[in-house]
């Protein structure tokens, strides 16, 4: 059974098998939990970043890449692109689900049974958490009821306010 679990603060100070980068496609860092992570984890995670690129050509909205976590905690970075919100007409709630989907099938290959997320696409994406996180939660429980070899996933907030909508979330 996994369990989905709530944690504030800052996701690049996880001891986790892996935690997840809301990134962009193409995969060089910018602002946000992004900025964080790549500073915090240092330059191992922008060279290998910079490696799948001459591989693959960065990453699609939806699909996720794994890396070094360089000098986190953490055991590896799962890089993830989310929509950027447009309005809810450009198939934004399937990319955003995809994300999840993604990252934890990615984590599973690796055998990573611990995975923290970040909401993703609600900070500078403009994706509003109000329909983020039922999609997110909604999507993690099926992964993980079908799935059970994830342990735990765990969802990083950064806000008390985000932290009281997961909560009331989380408890249905
Ligand atoms: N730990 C946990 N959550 C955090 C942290 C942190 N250290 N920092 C921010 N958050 P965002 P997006 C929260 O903007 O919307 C970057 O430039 C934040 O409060 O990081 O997917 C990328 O390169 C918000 O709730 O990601 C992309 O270009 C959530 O993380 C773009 O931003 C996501 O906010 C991606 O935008």
């Amino acid at each position: 059974m996994s369990k989905l679990t709530l944690q504030r603060g800052d996701i690049t100070r996880l001891e986790v098998d892996a935690i997840v980068n809301a990134a962009n496609s193409s995969l060089l860092g910018g602002g946000g939990v992004d900025g964080a992570i790549h500073r915090a984890g240092g330059p191992a995670i922008l060279e290998e970043c910079q490696a799948i690129r001459a591989r693959q050509g960065g990453c699609k909205t939806g699909e996720a890449v794994i890396t070094t976590a360089g000098k986190l905690p953490a055991g590896y970075v799962i890089h993830t692109v989310g929509p950027v919100w447009g309005g809810g007409q450009r198939d934004e709630p399937k990319l955003l689900a995809n994300c999840y989907r993604n990252s934890l099938q990615l984590a599973l290959d690796k055998g990573l049974k611990r995975v923290a997320f970040p909401s993703i696409s609600t900070g500078i994406y403009g994706y509003p958490i109000e329909l983020a996180a039922p999609l997110a939660i909604e999507t993690v429980r099926n992964f993980c009821a079908e799935h059970g070899q994830m342990e735990e996933v765990i969802f990083v907030v950064f806000s008390e306010s985000d932290e009281r909508l997961y909560q009331a979330l989380l408890k249905d």
